[in-house]
């Protein structure tokens, strides 16, 4: 059908016309500034995990935004990171961290949403209004958002917004059931970028991605590997770190989504599936990318 020809399939041959890369005279300032806000007392590994995939990814700097009461708890996971410590309530952001964020975050973008748990209302819209700069909301953002979508459509911004919900949280995204969200996968994705004007990242096997202009792409790589907590923190700190390198986000996210999924490929070749770890993911990003460029030459 004419929606299904403006589907394009991520595979080997389309990745290898935009692997990332960097110039010889970079510094880190030109790679970017990246911030990830997320984090709880239960859940300082999720935006640790993220902060370490961004890192890996390739962003100048990674700020990780957390809790004050659980810097003690993150700051061992990753000395690549700089912390950003906010108020704190009973083991989550307090309420009132989320006013002070736009102007404490000193970033080129950033990604909200890995471990920040339900106790306390996340209130995100001072992020998406205050700082025209690209933003990722994935994991308790997007329940967040959830309440209060319409507002996205009267928000003025110049810099993208991405979305990253497994089909568990796009369900409460939309208020459909699980199985209506699989069952309707690309025509409810393109409604929903396109009404709200944002990139969506539908994870699970076959990852969509959706442009707010409805164009789509389906991913070809990735695993039941990657059926395991800390895999989507993962990603959304490589979406983060491409953002901040390339020029076009679509381009950007899409090669997140494929060569975080490659890299559970390649781990799954050396070792069974059941035993692949997120931090894998990170860790032998690197490898994965290098093997591509070689097939370039
Ligand atoms: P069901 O009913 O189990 O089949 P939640 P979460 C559904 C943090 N983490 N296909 C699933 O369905 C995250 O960052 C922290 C179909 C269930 O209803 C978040 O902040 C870690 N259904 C927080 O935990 C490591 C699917 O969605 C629901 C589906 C909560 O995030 C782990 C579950 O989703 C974790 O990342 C699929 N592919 N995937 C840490 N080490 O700090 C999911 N569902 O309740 O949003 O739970 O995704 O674990
Ligand atoms: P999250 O649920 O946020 O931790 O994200 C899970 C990540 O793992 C997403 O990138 C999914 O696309 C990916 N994933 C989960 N299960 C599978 C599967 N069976 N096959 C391929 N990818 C998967
Ligand atoms: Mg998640």
């Amino acid at each position: 059908s004419a929606k299904a020809d403006r589907r394009i399939w991520l595979d080997e041959q389309k990745a290898l016309r935009h692997l990332p890369h960097r110039d010889p005279d970079a510094h880190k300032g030109q790679s970017g500034r990246a911030a990830i806000i997320g984090g709880s007392m239960n859940m300082s590994g999720a935006v640790m995990m993220a902060a370490e995939a961004c890192v890996r990814a390739g962003a100048g700097r990674t700020t990780a935004v957390i809790p004050d009461d659980t810097l003690s708890a993150a700051a061992p996971q990753l000395k690549e990171a700089m912390y950003l410590p906010l108020p704190s309530e009973s083991g989550e952001f307090a309420r009132s961290a989320w006013g002070k964020v736009p102007e404490a975050v000193h970033a080129d973008g950033v990604a909200v949403g890995p471990g920040l748990g339900r106790n306390v209302t996340n209130d995100i819209f001072p992020l998406i209004n205050q700082l025209d700069i690209p933003i990722v909301i994935d994991a308790d953002a997007l329940l967040d958002l959830a309440s209060d979508l319409e507002q996205l459509k009267i928000i003025s911004r110049t810099s993208p917004v991405i979305l990253t919900p497994h089909p568990g949280e796009m369900a409460v995204l939309t208020g459909l059931s699980i199985e209506e969200v699989q069952a309707g996968r690309f025509s409810l994705s393109a409604k929903f970028a396109k009404t709200y004007g944002v990139y969506l990242v539908l994870k699970g096997r076959e990852t969509i991605i959706t442009g707010p202009d409805g164009r789509q792409w389906v991913n070809s790589t990735g695993n039941a590997g990657l059926a395991k907590g800390g895999t989507g923190d993962v990603l959304t700190g490589m979406i983060l770190a491409f953002l901040l390198q390339y020029e076009d986000p679509a381009e950007a996210v899409f090669m997140a989504v494929y060569l975080h999924g490659l890299t559970a490929d390649y781990l799954a070749e050396r070792a069974d599936q059941i035993s692949i770890n997120a931090s894998d993911i990170s860790h032998e990003l690197g490898t994965v990318i290098c093997q591509l460029k070689q097939k370039c030459n």
